[in-house]
């Protein structure tokens, strides 16, 4: 074996290492990004929180920003019928608050309408048609909320005449709807507002 057949191969592995060390360079650039990204989301919560605060702290004083004050509305469902704590909250963030008194599950869905809570339109099967004319579905619990529990949703609403319902089979027919009026600007249409700084 000559010297130079021996070379060959540890010429070869210095060639694989070079794609691993391309390979694991962009590894760690990759991982750096990912780092960095987690750092500047944690900052922007952190501002968003320190913002809160502050907002908090500055109510009442002339010179505050505008305030984004989140309304707290508590609803209870029940069979068959959803009351909510207030029938009219101002525009803006809501946490939403859904307890369920029972005996069975419910679901929470929130249209925008000018239609009276009573008169949305139905489907083949007595369920509110949730794509149907004069209605648009702004907010869906997705899972029931189950007997006993209560489900918090943190929502925007702009200004307008909100109904909500539950849509289970029977659930809307039997009385589970109830109007919201939502005051303020700005008007729905426009851009929901976010959490201000
Ligand atoms: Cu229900």
């Amino acid at each position: 074996m000559s010297i130079h057949e021996r070379t060959l191969p540890p010429a070869a592995t210095a060639h694989d290492r070079d794609h691993e060390t391309v390979a694991v360079v962009a590894v760690v650039i990759a991982s750096v990004a990912m780092v960095a990204a987690l750092v500047a989301v944690g900052f922007a919560a952190r501002a968003a929180d320190e913002s809160n605060k502050r907002t908090t702290l500055a109510v009442g004083s002339s010179a505050a920003p505008a305030a984004a004050p989140v309304t707290a509305l508590p609803v209870t469902e029940r069979n068959f019928a959803i009351a909510p704590a207030q029938t009219s909250v101002p525009a803006g963030l809501v946490d939403l608050a859904v307890t369920d008194r029972g005996p069975s599950a419910h679901e929470m869905l929130i249209f925008q309408t000018d239609l009276p809570a009573d008169k949305l339109p139905l489907g083949p099967d007595g369920r509110v048609d949730e794509s149907g004319d004069g209605v648009l579905k702004l907010f869906d619990s997705g899972d029931n909320i189950d007997v006993g529990t209560t489900k918090t949703f943190h929502i925007a609403l702009a200004a307008g005449h909100y109904v909500m319902i539950c849509n289970l089979p029977g659930h809307y027919l039997a009385g589970m709807h109830t109007a919201l009026t939502v005051t303020g600007t700005p008007e729905v249409g426009s851009v929901v507002p976010a959490a201000q700084s």
